[in-house]
């Protein structure tokens, strides 16, 4: 079986915009893959954070995941920082990439430029990352466009470290979720909808209390045309929430229009909130329970022991070829 693994930053509220966009697709990828998933902590701290709340969302992270359906059965979850030799690996492939290879990637240009005192571990970001997918032979890494060009490079260090010192990694291939259905904004429907905008009336977060989830969808933006169509250049507030109650309910775009054909935008705003409202609480009663429970703990024992095992095999061998070795 080949093995897909995926890291989440535990950055913002998780929204309906990654459920659907993103978290959906990795249900349905773990019946037909070896799974990995965790949450990368160490890529959090690239930039500040206030650390009570770090902690609690890396806990928080995890449980929402499972509560949307990830199969602790089918899947090996960890923490990122819990496993030191990934740390440990990324030094050793920190030695065989170059300064412009790392300093050339869009997002260290982009964050770089955001802020002058940007941290070292910006620029090693990708580097850790890359350690993260080469020390258990991921063949599939799921990611956003964003996150590409770091599998390529993950792919490229690989590739050399083979070469320079006989075969070690797997050369992984990134896989895009472009099939992956993408919600936007319903207040700017031309913007994706993000788990760190600050104006959250356009965002539902899976955290969101119901009423508020109907009272964003009621007052959605939409347009002054009067039919429920999907057609995203003239009714892109419409066709967003078209998509919506499509993935969430297996109805097809079609079987929706013909639905409420002759009907007005209330009718099926209300329509959307109720399919919304009805899975969001699904999730939220999964995710209470996990929380606080015993079992969460024991999933990621479960999750890092296997985790730990592979990295300390693959760091021995690093450090073999490299000569770092008593
Ligand atoms: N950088 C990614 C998170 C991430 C990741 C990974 C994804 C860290 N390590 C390894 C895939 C594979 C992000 O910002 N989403």
């Amino acid at each position: 079986m080949k093995r897909i693994l995926t890291g989440l930053k535990p950055t913002g509220d998780l929204t309906l915009g990654n459920y659907i966009g993103a978290i959906k697709q990795m249900v349905s990828m773990q019946n037909k893959y070896d799974s990995y998933l965790f949450v990368a902590d160490l890529h959090a701290l690239t930039v500040k954070q206030d650390s009570e709340e770090l902690k609690m969302r890396i806990r928080k992270f995890i449980a929402m995941y499972i509560a949307c359906g990830i199969d602790p059965e089918k899947n090996t979850i960890y923490i990122q920082s819990e496993n030191e030799y990934i740390p440990a690996m990324s030094y050793l492939l920190e030695c065989t990439t170059t300064y412009g290879e790392a300093s050339r990637m869009i997002q260290f240009k982009e964050k770089s430029k955001e802020n002058a005192n940007f941290s070292v571990g910006l620029l090693t970001y990708p580097i850790l990352m890359a350690a993260d997918i080469l020390y258990c032979d991921a063949d599939y890494v799921p990611v956003g466009i964003d996150q590409k060009q770091h599998v390529e490079l993950a792919r490229n260090i690989a590739e050399r470290f083979n070469n320079r010192y006989g075969k070690t990694f797997t050369l992984p291939e990134p896989i895009l979720n472009e099939t992956g259905t993408k919600i936007y904004d319903l207040k700017v429907p031309t913007k994706k909808m993000s788990k760190t905008e600050e104006n959250p009336v356009g965002v539902i977060s899976l955290f969101d209390t119901l009423e508020d989830i109907t009272k964003k969808i009621m007052r959605s933006t939409t347009d002054s045309i009067g039919i429920i169509k999907y057609d995203i250049e003239n009714q892109p507030g419409i066709s967003n929430l078209l998509t919506i109650a499509s993935s969430l309910t297996n109805k097809s775009i079609k079987d929706l229009e013909r639905e409420f054909e002759g009907k007005g935008y209330g009718e099926f705003k209300k329509y959307v909130a109720l399919v919304v409202t009805e899975e969001v609480s699904k999730i939220q009663d999964k995710y209470s329970k996990i929380i606080n429970s015993k079992e969460l703990d024991e999933i990621l024992d479960k999750g890092i022991e296997k985790s730990r095992k592979l990295a300390k095999e693959k760091e021995k061998i690093m450090k073999e070829k490299m000569g770092t070795i008593r």
